[in-house]
């Protein structure tokens, strides 16, 4: 993903929001560091876990009362936009931060979607070119916004064939379309997974239904990963807020997912995310419990390993945690949040014996909910922190991997 090879267009689009707004948004929030990009050694970098970041955190406020964030390119101009959604006068509501060579770019605008729940999922569903954004509705549909260049289109209804507790927005058949599955219940509040495929020829398949029994958990939660390296999505399924419901599905034909299995672990997986901390090709899970303050790395292999690395977190409390591989060395690292301090962690799970590593980076107010994304298109993941109880959300840029 290029995000540079949009600069040519980025006065239009400037243009495009002045001739709406009646002014050029503020670009105040870009800070006034030089355009070279961070390097280590540099004095305005610090350093977590050997990764080298921009010393200067941009903290924007935002007028909701936040509850969630997305990122995706909404608007089809190769910058990636910020969306954070939450209440807005007893109802569900959002602001819209346009992406720019910097990251995100205010004053927000009022994005216009709204659902059931405030927690959305971006994807590029509708084959546009352009990121959509999926709300889940309280009946069993969910309306797809689809992006745009001029704010997002009217939403076109997918109807299910159960309740929403999850989705997802991914290549689940890997044929290069993007596909919705969908975790919830069907009448008897059963869990279960319905998969809709878009087809060669843009339209997208009646959806399946395949009930998730036998299953000694009741899953909320999925997460798409693919942890026998078979080129198919399978399932990382959990419950957050219950001990020891953990587990995966496998795909096993294409939009079609074997029986459920259950990940042993006395652990509440309270904070979940997929990626490969061996380098195997394989994705694996990394899980936290904010109660018992221990977050694991589960390695896949052909068979899953019988008991996952742990490591105790001390006065870490883990409210959210995800995963990338932040220095290039094609083994993933993990970054925790703290509501309640404010820091992140960032932690290099000890596999190989050469020592564990889990080293803070201040950030303006405690963190509910933080995702690594490139938003200024130099191939590093940058940090983005929502402080949703201080109703702010912040960036910080990170150096390429050497
Ligand atoms: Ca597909
Ligand atoms: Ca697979
Ligand atoms: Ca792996
Ligand atoms: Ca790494």
């Amino acid at each position: 993903m290029s995000h540079g090879a949009a600069s040519p267009l980025r006065p239009s689009v400037w243009l495009a929001l002045g001739l709406l707004t009646g002014c050029a948004p503020d670009p105040v929030h870009l800070g006034d560091l030089p355009e070279a990009a961070i390097a280590c050694g540099r004095d305005d970098a610090v350093v977590a876990a050997d990764i080298c970041f921009e010393e200067s955190v941009r903290e924007f406020a935002v007028s909701i009362e936040p509850l969630h964030f997305v990122t995706g390119d909404f608007s089809g101009d190769a910058s990636i936009d910020v969306m954070t959604v939450g209440r807005r006068e007893g109802a569900i509501g959002a602001e819209l931060w346009l992406g720019s060579d910097r990251g995100p770019l205010g004053p927000p605008t009022d994005p216009m979607v709204t659902g059931c729940s405030a927690f959305p999922v971006p994807g590029p569903l509708l084959a546009s070119g352009r990121d959509d954004i999926l709300f889940a509705t309280c009946a069993p549909y969910v309306d797809v916004y689809p992006g745009g260049t001029d704010g997002f289109g009217a939403p076109v209804r997918i109807d299910l064939p159960l309740s929403l507790r999850s989705t997802i927005i991914d290549d689940i058949d890997s044929d290069g379309d993007t596909d919705l599955v969908v975790l919830g219940e069907d009448a008897s509040a059963v869990a279960a997974l319905s998969v809709v495929l878009r087809e060669a020829d843009g339209s997208l398949s009646t959806p399946t239904m395949q009930s998730l029994v036998p299953l000694s958990f009741d899953p909320v939660g999925a997460s798409p990963a693919d942890f026998d390296g078979d080129g198919l999505l399978d399932l990382a399924i959990r419950r957050g807020s219950v001990a020891g419901s953990l587990g995966f599905v496998r795909s096993i034909a294409p939009g079609v997912f074997g029986e459920p299995v259950r990940l042993t672990t006395e652990l509440r997986p309270w904070s979940l995310a997929v990626a490969d901390f061996d380098g195997d090709g394989d994705d694996d899970i990394v899980y936290a419990d904010d109660q018992a303050l221990v977050a694991c790395v589960w390695i896949f292999d052909d068979v899953v390993t019988a008991q996952p690395v742990c490591r105790a977190l001390e006065e870490l409390v883990p409210q959210h945690l995800t995963a990338a591989d932040l220095d290039g060395d094609g083994m993933a690292e993990v970054v925790l949040a703290d509501a309640t301090n404010p820091q992140l962690w960032v932690w290099r799970p000890d596999l190989a014996g050469e020592g564990d590593v889990l080293e803070p980076l201040s950030v303006p107010a405690g963190t509910e909910l933080v995702e690594l994304v490139d938003l200024n298109g130099d191939a590093a993941f940058d940090i983005i922190a929502g402080h949703f109880a201080a109703r702010t959300f912040s960036i910080r840029l990170a150096a390429p991997p050497k």
